[in-house]
């Protein structure tokens, strides 16, 4: 049944993820080994997929709808049993910069892959990462910015996030972005996509 889930989540096929889901609760099986290898393995799965280009955005956005359907009827039995997210991730689009796409899609994977997500939205100024990561006691900051003008940005929130005595990892990616210049900012991760960024995110928790 877990394997049917897992085709169901990455075939983006929402109602029939739900009903599995249902089943499966009324079958006894439990929450760990749904969550672990029904959904967080379908996503897996497609993000290997989306790494090498044989399924697309629009695939991966379903997928992540069907994902987030089925998270919102878990969480309240996770949240009862205790098991605790891998850890917390605050996200955001940088200041001056409205692109959000690329951000939800990380946000998306993420919280697939396990993480709890804080995500502020597009057009979030330094402080505003700076609260959250505080207020959160985030594991990990992940930046995005999809213009040449504003990922100057992202050196701006890591000073920020320095001057408040916060040692957190920033991971950022968004088009224009590279490696070096993650480097040249002071940046522990860069990825060029979405499912990257959950690789790299797990290797900074580390
Ligand atoms: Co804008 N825009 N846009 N735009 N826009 C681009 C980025 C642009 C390349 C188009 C172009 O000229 N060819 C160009 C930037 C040029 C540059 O700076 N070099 C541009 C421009 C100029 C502008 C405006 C200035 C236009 C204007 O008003 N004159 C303006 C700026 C507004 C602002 O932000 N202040 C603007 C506005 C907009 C819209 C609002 C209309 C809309 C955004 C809607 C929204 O996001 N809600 C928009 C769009 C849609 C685009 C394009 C067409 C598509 C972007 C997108 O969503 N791609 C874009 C052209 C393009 O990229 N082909 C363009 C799909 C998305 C899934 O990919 O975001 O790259 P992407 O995310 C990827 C990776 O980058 C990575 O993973 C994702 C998935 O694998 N990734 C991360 C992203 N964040 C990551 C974070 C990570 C790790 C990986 O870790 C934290």
């Amino acid at each position: 049944m877990l394997e049917a889930m897992q085709e169901a989540l990455m075939g983006g096929r929402k109602a029939e993820v739900e009903i599995l889901l249902d089943r499966a609760l009324a079958e006894g099986l439990p929450t760990r080994r749904i969550l672990n290898e029904g959904l967080i393995a379908g996503m897996e799965k497609l993000g290997v997929l989306f790494k090498n280009n044989e399924v697309f955005i629009p695939e991966v956005l379903v997928a992540a709808r069907a994902m987030n359907a089925a998270l919102v009827k878990l969480e309240p039995l996770l949240i009862k049993e205790g098991i605790e997210p891998k850890g917390c991730v605050v996200i955001g689009t940088v200041k001056g910069d409205l692109h959000d796409i690329g951000k939800n899609l990380v946000a998306m994977m993420l919280k697939g892959a396990g993480f709890k997500i804080v995500d502020l939205g597009a057009d979030v100024a330094p402080e505003k990462f700076v609260e959250a990561a505080k207020a959160h006691q985030a594991n990990v900051v992940a930046l995005s910015a999809l213009l040449t003008t504003t990922m100057v940005q992202m050196k701006t929130v890591i000073s920020a996030l320095q001057t408040a005595g916060l040692n957190v990892p920033v991971i950022v990616g968004g088009a224009p972005l590279t490696e070096d210049y993650a480097g040249q900012i002071g940046a522990r991760g860069y990825a060029p996509d979405a499912a990257s960024a959950v690789d790299v995110v797990r290797q900074l928790m580390t």
